[in-house]
């Protein structure tokens, strides 16, 4: 698809709420995948106080995982946090242990602030990151475990360096499609073009949520810029079913 075709079929599927703080973008990724950017989430002070905080108290490790059966040393560093009695999350081999959100309570103001900007959330964990400069990165993947359900919403907001967020497409499985017989082109449904990769630039206090189908259809990535010198830190509040 070419580029300008490209702007104008997403400036189409956008809904945008206003054109300044607070503005929400939706961008419709089709079959019921849906992502929501918000670049102004918090301000940008109280925003600045949070990473401090969280860089500061939150035990970072750099867990060994492993890919395709070979073990690595995880590319960024994390800590994970979930209420109490949840089933144990796993990922790439890899157990995090669960920490207490009573243990950091400005985790639970963030939490009140995302649970406050998108009514009927409830997420219960909270996977950090942090990316110590631009050779830090998470690779493609989807967050599809099944203790999350079928369609998990994931919230993620960042603090700090602005990094680049990708969405992927996944190859399809089977052909999704069909033609009816003796159907003229003039009778077909008209069908919205959907692109297959998607960038949104994750800023300092800002909101993306991932939602629908978006796990189980597209794979995200937060790929290695050699110009992203500074720290971000990156929160992805997710809701594992009990
Ligand atoms: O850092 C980000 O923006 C994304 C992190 C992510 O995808 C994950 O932790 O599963
Ligand atoms: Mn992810």
């Amino acid at each position: 698809m070419n580029l300008a075709f490209r702007a104008a079929s997403e400036a189409a599927e956008h809904q945008r709420s206003d054109g300044g703080k607070g503005r929400r973008v939706v961008v419709d990724l089709g079959n019921e995948s849906q992502v929501v950017h918000v670049p102004r989430f918090l301000l940008f002070e109280d925003s600045w106080k949070y990473f401090d905080y969280l860089n500061k108290h939150i035990p970072w490790t750099r867990p060994t995982i492993r890919v395709f059966g070979r073990s690595h040393i995880q590319p960024r560093e994390t800590c994970y946090v979930a209420s109490a009695g949840l089933p144990g999350v796993a990922y790439s081999g890899y157990k995090p242990h669960a920490y207490s959100w009573d243990d950091y309570p400005p985790l639970k103001d963030i939490l009140d602030a995302v649970h406050k900007a998108l009514p009927g959330s409830s997420f219960n964990s909270l996977l950090l990151n942090r990316y110590k400069g631009g050779n830090d990165y998470v690779g493609w993947h989807s967050d599809d475990e099944k203790l999350y359900g079928p369609t998990p919403e994931i919230a993620s907001v960042s603090f700090g360096c602005d990094r680049e967020f990708l969405l992927k497409k996944k190859p399809s499985k089977k052909f999704q499609g069909k033609k009816g017989e003796g159907e003229r082109p003039s009778k077909r449904p008209k069908m919205i073009e959907h692109p297959d990769q998607h960038s949104f630039m994750l800023k300092h206090g800002s909101l993306l949520l991932m939602r629908g189908y978006t796990q189980r259809d597209w794979f995200h990535s937060v790929p290695k810029r050699a110009k992203a010198e500074a720290v971000r830190i990156n929160l992805t509040f997710r809701r594992v079913l009990e």
